[in-house]
This record gives structure tokens, sequence and C-alpha cells, in this order.
């Protein structure tokens, strides 16, 4: 290889006075624009650059592996309205990152992959160099935008194209290529400086049209069974308080998709998550606050949603997502707070409340299915069911409503989603569109670092396996995460048997795992858990101290079923031998 000189980087004190290099260039332009904190995994040519980061006070959060430390930047990015950043090493590091990545992208949450990459002219001649990829061609058709930056001076003007890609209209993920090279050129200090851009205005606002907004009011207006449905986008914008005056100026039951639960409290009067399927049926205009019509609202047709003919309103910064699974009689585009804004505006003081026969039959079958759930919460079984372990977590988090929940599993997911009520924005964070395991300790990392607040990561032994190495990382920076993993011996239930042969069943894990002693080998608290009440002291200790803390909570192998409650979705053979 011939490798091309490069100038050493500045060391002398009369040389830093007048130059700086790529390595500073970079540091300074995140610094210049907020972009404080650095989720990431060191190596070629990334290492240095993260002990300068670190050293120029920037926080810079080492993982274990590069897909949980994409996942913490990705909903950093949801927690702050700002990109999240993820920094990692060229191919492999690279392609460990993407996957947190496209998730971003597809949830619509604003973050950025920093990947180190290896010399240009020998990736493009394919000569193979170390870690070689052409990494900006594999990951444009991932995320909303990719950039590379081949010269020093363009550091403040890609950094500022990856933000302002990041942030404005629909959120996502972008990706930004910086070569090994870049990281060693030379400049001089002040046009380094000049070169640099403070994003101004990165999510610009987006004014909905007067004409959208009357179209919207007067559907409204129209309906006899009105429902609003927030999404994780309405969390996102963080414009609770006019979403929360929308609500009850209206006086429509809502209905929050999973991360939007808290946005207005789960106990509040008009919510109908526990009327969830009643609603969906029988409503018919039904107010879309950014939330999708994809497959975790049936697409917006079909069974789920009854034969009332509906019309669906639709609040999203995106214009191309109206229509795009059925007719959207009144789209409203533009940011959720302006929207918002606009649409409590336009109903000034007199609008009607929504029709009681409506409202009240909501509540009565509400009331019916809390009431029918509530003494399967109670029980103190041994081992623990789905209901009585969650009972206990529910109490948690009613009696410490500023935590973070994270959640992540199939049956742990689906029935902590229906039980735990949540009662502040953006306190639940889980799995998201894709469903994605994994995501479980990197949220809860970025949760505590962002947040400062106690986190409770209630995680199927499954969908904790795809993450807990971090448990190291949790412990090294002392964050106040409490892990509860639901220990039924395997994916969905242990009690697959495989009877044509010695070979366990393909869904099942080793029988009595003791997951706590993970905790345990870093130096954090574990707790083996066998009933509702043990679980229950267990986390409320872990919540007191802030130590790292994982509970093995053991639960019935037989307890879930197949897929928790998309079972629908699980192809299964006719023709297999049972
Ligand atoms: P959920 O899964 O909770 O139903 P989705 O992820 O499907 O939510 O939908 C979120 C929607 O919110 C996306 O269509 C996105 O374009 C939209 N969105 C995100 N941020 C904003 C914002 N600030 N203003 C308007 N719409 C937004
Ligand atoms: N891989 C990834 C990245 N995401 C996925 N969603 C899956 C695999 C498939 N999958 C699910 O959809 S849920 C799940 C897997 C492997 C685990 C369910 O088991 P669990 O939860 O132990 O986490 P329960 O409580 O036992 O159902
Ligand atoms: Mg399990």
């Amino acid at each position: 290889m011939t490798a091309t000189k490069e100038k050493p980087a500045a060391t002398t004190a009369e040389q830093t006075q007048d130059l700086t290099d790529g390595f500073h260039l970079v540091i300074d332009a995140l610094k210049l624009n907020g972009l404080t904190t650095i989720y990431g995994v060191p190596g070629i040519p990334i290492t240095d650059f993260g002990r300068m980061a670190q050293a120029a006070g920037v926080r810079v959060l080492s993982f274990r592996h590069e897909q949980n430390a994409g996942y913490a930047a990705a909903i950093a990015g949801f927690l702050t309205k700002k990109p999240g950043i993820c920094l990692t090493v060229s191919a492999p590091g690279f392609l460990n990152g993407l996957t947190a990545l496209a998730h971003a992208t597809t949830n619509c949450f604003p973050m950025i992959l920093i990947s180190g990459s290896s010399e240009r002219e020998i990736v493009d001649l394919q000569q193979g160099d170390y870690e070689e990829m052409d990494q900006l061609a594999i990951a444009k058709p991932l995320c909303k935008a990719a950039f590379r930056v081949l010269h020093a001076a363009d550091i403040g003007i890609g950094l500022a194209r990856a933000i302002r890609a990041a942030l404005s209209g629909r959120p996502g993920g972008v990706y930004l290529d910086l070569p090994a090279k870049l990281f060693g050129q030379i400049m001089n200090a002040e046009a380094g400086r000049k070169s640099l851009v403070k994003v101004i205005d990165a999510a610009p606002a987006q004014i909905p049209a007067p004409d959208a907004v009357k179209r919207a009011l007067d559907v409204l207006k129209s309906a006899k069974r009105p429902l609003i449905i927030l999404g994780k986008g309405a969390a996102y914008a963080q414009a609770d308080d006019a979403i929360r005056a929308l609500v009850e100026n209206s006086g429509i039951p809502f209905l929050p998709m999973s991360m939007a639960k808290g946005l207005l409290p789960d106990t509040h009067p008009q919510c109908a998550g526990a009327a969830r399927s009643t609603v969906l049926k029988d409503s018919d205009v039904v107010m879309l606050i950014g939330a999708r019509l994809n497959w975790l609202l049936s697409y917006g047709k079909g069974k789920t949603w009854g034969d009332v003919p509906k019309k669906f309103i639709q609040i999203d910064i995106e214009p191309k997502e109206m229509d795009s699974n059925v007719e959207i009689a009144a789209p409203v585009v533009g940011d959720i707070g302006s929207c918002v804004s606009a649409l409590l505006e336009g109903m000034g003081t007199k609008w009607p409340a929504a029709p009681a026969d409506w409202t009240g039959a909501v509540k009565a079958k509400r009331e019916e299915n809390v009431a029918k759930m509530a003494p399967r919460l109670m029980n103190n079984n041994s081992p623990m069911d789905y209901h009585g372990a969650l009972g206990a977590l529910r109490t948690i988090i009613k009696e410490r409503p500023d935590a973070i929940l994270v959640n992540e599993g199939a049956n742990t997911l689906d029935l902590a989603r229906g039980v735990i009520d949540m009662y502040k924005p953006r306190k639940r964070l889980d799995v998201g569109t894709w469903g994605v395991m994994g995501i479980g300790m990197g949220s809860a990392i970025a949760a505590a670092v962002e947040t400062g607040k106690p986190v409770l990561a209630v995680e199927g032994d499954s969908a904790f396996g795809f993450s807990g190495m971090e448990v190291e990382t949790i412990c090294r920076y002392n964050l106040p995460v409490c892990v509860v993993v639901f220990n039924n011996d395997g994916i969905y239930r242990g009690t697959d048997v495989n009877t044509a042969g010695s070979d366990p069943a393909t869904t099942v894990f080793v029988k009595g795992a003791r997951y706590d002693k993970m905790m345990e080998a870093f130096g954090g608290v574990g707790v083996n858990a066998t009933t509702p009440d043990e679980l229950k002291r267990a986390v409320n200790e872990a919540m007191d101290s802030g130590r790292p803390t994982l509970i093995n909570a053991v639960l019935d192998p037989a307890a879930g079923s197949e897929s928790g409650r998309i079972g629908n979705l699980n192809p299964q053979s006719v023709l297999r031998k049972k």
C-alpha cells in the first residue's frame, strides 16, 4: 500500500495557536451545535477522536456493541429533539450501527451515525484496505440522507447538512462518513473556525394552510362519535400543553399509541386506552396526531375498524403520509405544535362538547375492562404470571411517575403496555414501529444519561439477550437503571419440546437461568425474585438507591402465548406434523 503522507497533527503550543485539524474541527462543530453527548465504540480510526472529544467536555459513552450505542442515539433523538450521535469504526462497526440508523429512520427519530472509513483511493479500487467498504453507498437506502466529508474545510458544512437533514420535516437518521485521512488534515485555525456552521432554526415551524385547518374542523364538527389517536410523533413534538388543551376543550376520547402513552395520563377521564377495540370499531371521525395508519393500526381498515364508515383527519409533517392506506378526508400538513394551535384557535370558546352518549359509552366500556383486569393484577402466585408481576410494576410507576419505562419482548411488551399506566409524556420507550428486540439496554442508558431520571427496563428474557452485555456499561457509568428480566425460559414460552432429536426446541433457553448474576459480575445488584411481593420490594430498593440492578423475575414458563398479541401475523404451516 502506498500510503499518502499526511502532515502530523498540530503539536507544539505555537502550532496549535495557528493551526487546527480534522479532529478538532469535528469536535468544535458538534459543540457549536450543542451536540455534547456521543454514544459509540472506539477503534481505528476514531480512537483518538473519542479521547479528544472527552477531553473537550463532550460526554462520550463507550458501549460494548455499536448496535446498542445506535439505539441509545436514536432514543436520545426522540427524547431531546436534537439528533442523537452514534460514533463507530469502519465496515463492521459501521454495519453494527446501521440497524439502529434504519430503526431511527423508520421511527422518525433524528439521529446521526458518524463512522470513520478507510482510504477512499483504496476502497474505490477495491484493493483490500483494512476494513474496506463503500459505507456511503450502503448507508444511503437505509437513512434519510448520507454525506461524506473529504476536506477539513467542509466539516462545518457537512455536519450542518447532517443536522438539518435529521431534524427538519419528518425527522430521521442521517449517515456522515468521515474517512481516516480527514481527521489528520491540518488547516489554519482561524479559517477553520470560520468554516464551522451553527445551524439556525434546524426544524423550521411548518404552519398548516388555513383551508386545511377549516376543513379539519368542519369534519370534526360533523362527528357523532369522534376519536383522537395520539402517536409518538405527538410525543416527539413536545407540544404537550396544546395537545392537552385540544383533547380537553373538545371532550373527545383519546387513544394513545404505545410511545404516546402519558402525553395525557392513562388515568385521564377521556383516555380510551382500555376501550381500544370499541373506539376503533365504533368511531365515525378519527383525528390522527403524529400517528401513521400502518400495521399497528391495522392500516385504517378491515375488521378492527368495524362497519361504521370513517372519516380521517390526519395531522402530520410529511405530506406523502396522507392517503397512504385509506382516504384522508382532512389532511393537515405541518408541525404538530403549529397545527394543534391552529385547530385550537379555530375551535374558539364555543366548540360543542363531544356527544354525551358516545363519551358515556366509551367511559362505561373502559370501566368494565379495567374492573375485569383488576383482580388478575393482584395475584401473588409463585412462579409468577405476567399479570401478577406487572401488577407490582404498575404500582411502582404510579408512585414514581417521573421514572422512565423501557419495555421490550413479546408477551412482556404487549401485556406491560396494557397494564402499566403512564402519567407523563415521553416516559415510555419501547420497540417502536418495527418491533425490534434489542433496543433495551441502549434505550435505558440513553434515558438515564439524557434525563437524569431513574429507569425501569422491563425485558423479556429473549429481548434482554440482544443487548445484555451492556449491563457492564450501566455499571461502568453507574447509571440509575433497574432491569427486570421476565424469565419464562424462552421466546414466548419456555415449554416447547423438540420431538425430532436431542437439541432443545428452537424457542427455549437454559431452564432456571440466573440473569441477576450478570449484573453482579460487574459490581451491580442482582436479585432473584419469585413472587410479585419480592419483585416489588427489589424494584423499590433499586429505584431508591439508584444503583444498577438486575432482577431475575421467575415467570411460569407456560404463562405466555406465541407472538404475544400479534399471533395473527405469525404464519403457521397446516402441513406441519404436530
Ligand atoms: P405511532 O407508531 O406512535 O403510531 P408513527 O411513528 O407511526 O407513530 O407516526 C409518527 C408520525 O409523526 C410520522 O408520520 C411523522 O411524520 C410524524 N411527526 C413526527 N414529528 C412530527 C412533528 N414535529 N410534527 C408533525 N408530525 C410529526
Ligand atoms: N429479532 C429482532 C431484532 N426483532 C424481533 N422482533 C425478533 C427477532 C423476533 N422476536 C419477536 O418479535 S419477540 C421475540 C423475538 C425473538 C422475543 C420474545 O421473547 P421474550 O418475551 O422472552 O423477549 P416473552 O415475554 O417470552 O414473550
Ligand atoms: Mg421470554
